[in-house]
């Protein structure tokens, strides 16, 4: 049940007004969108890594029962998918990604054919009667392999398979005055995003060439702008929705192939179409994440203080660069993280390889930058003997320093990182379990304790988006984002922060979103975009809204719009309750009979979140086995309009930044094939795995924004994966262990342990 006025206003705990149809089960995802008539699509993709194709076959499966259509990229003749665009970087032809692969296959998964059927059991079938056949080329699946010169490029018009690479500060000895050097060679392997609901689009075509497609994804108004172009239409002639998401991640951020065919088919056929993934088949077509082998040395004089990082970090981003660029980007931009680091030198490149594209997901590039320099850091506690908490202590940035640009270049708003640390240390109680520690260690319990930390920021926000309010004669009120949420509950959020600015009910507000159709323009959800920017637009619009309400208020009440103020439900003379007018009074007295206004709110830079977390583990020194005991999470994301959410939202991130840390890994063998494509086979982590998360904040408001608000949908993944990955490394200090890859699996814990002894 949502709460009342009063307590629903913005900074109060409102429970999500979205979650009933999401528990009973009555949210419409693609695959329930009801359509009569609508036929089945599904893809016939690569089994091979990479390959020349010679032939496609697709007699037998046009002969199939119930099969309309058989459609190749030939058929098609659809352009490439457009790489995500990056300031000063246009995308490169002869990298191009096809939507239906004609010549080359590059990875496991990639589509090759669509089989229109009458029912899914008919396209599957299908399917299995297209022939490719096709030459096999060597696969490359290392990032080092794809890196070498000598390696063969997997585009050979391109002639590299790096295809991304930038330098960062040029120094002679950038560790120059280090007292101590220390340096780790650091994989931060490839993961799986694994929504509930796997990829889905249904498409259906109304006529002169409109189509209404339904379409599980976080930016509509992007897939709206990639099928419109491929298609050749104005984008008046689509409109995307998306309806319930089961979770998005990152990876439904962008146009894929497969959205583009499906809406080609339905233009050609005429007839509405739908293509679901399956489980296996999302696991190998929706980008993952991650993917980055790390180089780095850390120089410090004796009592701790950073003189210089170097680092070579190369990203992995699969068979095509696509949306890879994002990441890749971000990771280089966070690589100094929450400390004063005064000379840096990064080489950072990106390599194609012949495995699944990689995209955002969830954190996107600031997890990869958090656990180097985390990881960097504990080693060079280790080295000098001090504790994890003192040397960042020593270094971290203070709150005077802000705003503060770093040798990368970011443009840190405000931090108060110290205050972070000390508020988790406190709730974790941290002297006490390095006592606990102490003891097991002095009496070889061969179940061992570990404590880690990691203090961290990222980035979030930055850019434009869309909101509009309006108030009816009806006393109805309006809200129109291009926010496209699923699974962040922006209803409420938004609701809260304009029920609390007009001084109506939140239950009685709006709100209009993930509908090109209904919603003029915008942008969608990710990079922890939406509370700050989409947020910042409703609040402006909805000041624009005030002000006119004033005016009119002032009018009837015959008054000045000085002494008219917003009283509950409606406005009134100051200090006169008697001469209250309702909203519908005031808005039924101007012309148009409704006061709106709209904004397109611009955050020219991000914000930077931030927050200390602590892992606590039990580690048995004799199996591997961790045993994750305690996590501890101190977030900061500036003002919360909702702490309910904001909540869930770091309970989420913790979750999947644990299942990296922990247990997931997307593996494929020496050809290319992958070996983790089902959830058998790909660990993510249940309930029944984490403990009861203990949160804590700070309250560090962001000067970019009128909401002094700051993104939380990521931070969790950020921040916590390292601090487990710390905690283990740490409980098997006394065995000389210094660093282990993740996942830590209880088999490479116990390989660390046995080498670590050798
Ligand atoms: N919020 C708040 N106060 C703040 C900041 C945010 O109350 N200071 C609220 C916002 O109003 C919003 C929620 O917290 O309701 C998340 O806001 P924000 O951090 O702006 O993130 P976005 O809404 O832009 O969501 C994107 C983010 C990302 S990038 C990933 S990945 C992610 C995440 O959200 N994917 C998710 N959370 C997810 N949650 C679910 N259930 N499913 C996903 O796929």
């Amino acid at each position: 049940m949502i709460m009342d006025t009063t307590t629903s206003t913005t900074g109060n705990r409102v429970r999500r007004r979205e979650d009933p149809p999401l528990l009973t089960g009555a949210a419409k995802y693609v695959a329930d969108i009801d359509c009569p008539g609508a036929l089945h699509a599904v893809f016939v993709r690569s089994d091979r890594a990479h390959g020349t194709i010679t032939a496609v076959d697709v007699a037998d499966a046009i002969a199939s029962p119930g099969v309309l259509a058989v459609l190749t990229g030939k058929d098609l003749d659809l352009p490439p998918i457009p790489e995500t665009p990056r300031p000063g970087h246009l995308s490169r032809p002869a990298l191009a990604r096809p939507c239906l692969a004609i010549d080359r296959v590059r990875y496991v998964g990639e589509p090759i054919a669509l089989v229109v059927a009458t029912t899914a059991a008919a396209a599957r079938d299908g399917a299995d009667q297209v022939v490719v056949e096709m030459d096999t080329l060597p696969a490359i699946i290392d990032l080092e392999a794809a890196g070498a010169p000598e390696s063969q490029p997997i585009f050979p018009d391109f002639g590299s398979n790096v295809v991304l690479e930038s330098h960062t500060g040029e120094y002679d000895d950038v560790l120059a005055g280090a007292e101590v050097v220390v340096r780790g060679r650091f994989v931060n392997q490839r993961v799986a995003a694994v929504p509930m609901e796997p990829g889905g689009i249904l498409v259906i075509p109304e006529g002169d060439g409109y189509l209404d497609c339904f379409v599980s994804c976080q930016t509509p108004f992007v897939v709206r702008g990639g099928i419109a172009r491929a298609l050749n239409k104005p984008e008046s002639r689509v409109r995307v929705r998306a309806p319930e998401v089961g979770g998005g991640f990152g990876a439904k951020g962008g146009v894929y192939p497969e959205h583009v065919v499906v809406a080609a088919a339905a233009a050609r056929l005429g007839r509405p179409i739908r293509h679901v993934e399956t489980r296996s088949e999302n696991m190998v077509a929706m980008s993952h994440g991650r993917g980055q082998l790390q180089e780095v040395a850390l120089g410090a004089r004796r009592d701790g203080t950073l003189v210089g990082m170097e680092a070579r970090t190369v990203t992995d981003v699969g068979g095509y660069l696509w949306r890879g660029a994002l990441p890749w980007n971000r990771a280089r931009l966070m690589v100094t993280g929450v400390y004063r680091i005064p000379r840096l030198s990064l080489h950072s490149l990106a390599v194609v390889t012949n495995t699944t594209p990689i995209g955002p997901y969830r954190g996107a590039g600031r997890p990869e930058a958090a656990a180097m320099i985390e990881r960097a850091m504990d080693m060079l506690a280790q080295e000098l003997g001090m504790d994890p908490a003192e040397i960042r202590r020593r270094n971290l940035l203070e709150p005077q320093d802000f705003p503060y640009t770093t040798a990368s270049g970011a443009s840190y708003d405000s931090g108060a990182y110290a205050a972070a640390l000390e508020e988790a240390l406190s709730l974790s109680g941290y002297e006490e379990l390095r006592r606990e520690q102490a003891a097991r260690r002095a009496v070889g319990d061969v179940c061992q304790l570990g404590i880690g930390l990691s203090t961290f920021t990222e980035i979030s926000g930055e850019g434009f988006e869309y909101g509009s309010v309006r108030v009816s004669d009806d006393g109805s009120v309006v809200v129109t984002t291009g926010a496209s949420p699923h699974g962040q509950g922006h209803e409420t959020a938004f609701s809260q922060l304009v029920g609390t600015m007009l001084s109506v009910p939140a239950t009685i507000v709006r709100i209009v979103h993930s509908d090109t159709g209904a919603v003029p323009r915008g942008v969608g959800t990710f990079g922890s975009r939406s509370g700050q920017l989409a947020g910042s637009a409703i609040v402006e619009a909805g000041e624009e809204v005030l002000r006119q309400a004033r005016e009119a208020a002032a009018d009837l009440l015959e008054a000045d719009p000085q002494d008219v103020v917003l009283v509950e439900g409606g406005w009134a003379v100051n200090g006169v309750p008697a001469t209250r007018l309702s909203w519908e009074e005031i808005v039924a007295s101007v012309p148009e009979r409704q006061l709106s206004a709209e904004s397109d709110f611009t955050q020219a830079e991000g914000t930077y979140p931030f927050g200390a977390h602590v892992a606590v583990v039990e580690v048995d020194t004799e199996t591997g086995g961790v045993r994750l005991r305690r996590i501890i999470a101190v977030d900061d994301c500036g003002r919360v309009i909702n702490p309910m959410i904001v909540e869930g939202q770091v309970h989420g991130g913790l979750a999947q930044g644990i299942g990296q840390a922990l247990f997931e890994e997307v593996r494929y063998d020496d050809l290319g094939n992958p070996i983790t494509a089902n959830l058998a086979d790909y660990g993510v982590p249940s309930a029944a795995e984490l403990p009861s998360f203990e949160l804590g904040e700070t309250v560090t408001p962001s000067p970019r924004n009128p909401l002094g608000a700051k993104g939380v949908g990521e931070s969790g993944a950020v921040g916590v994966t390292p601090a487990v990955q710390n905690a283990v490394i740490d409980a098997l200090a006394p065995f000389g262990v210094r660093h282990i890859d993740m996942p830590l699996t209880a088999e490479r814990v116990w390989r660390a342990i046995r080498s670590a002894g050798e």
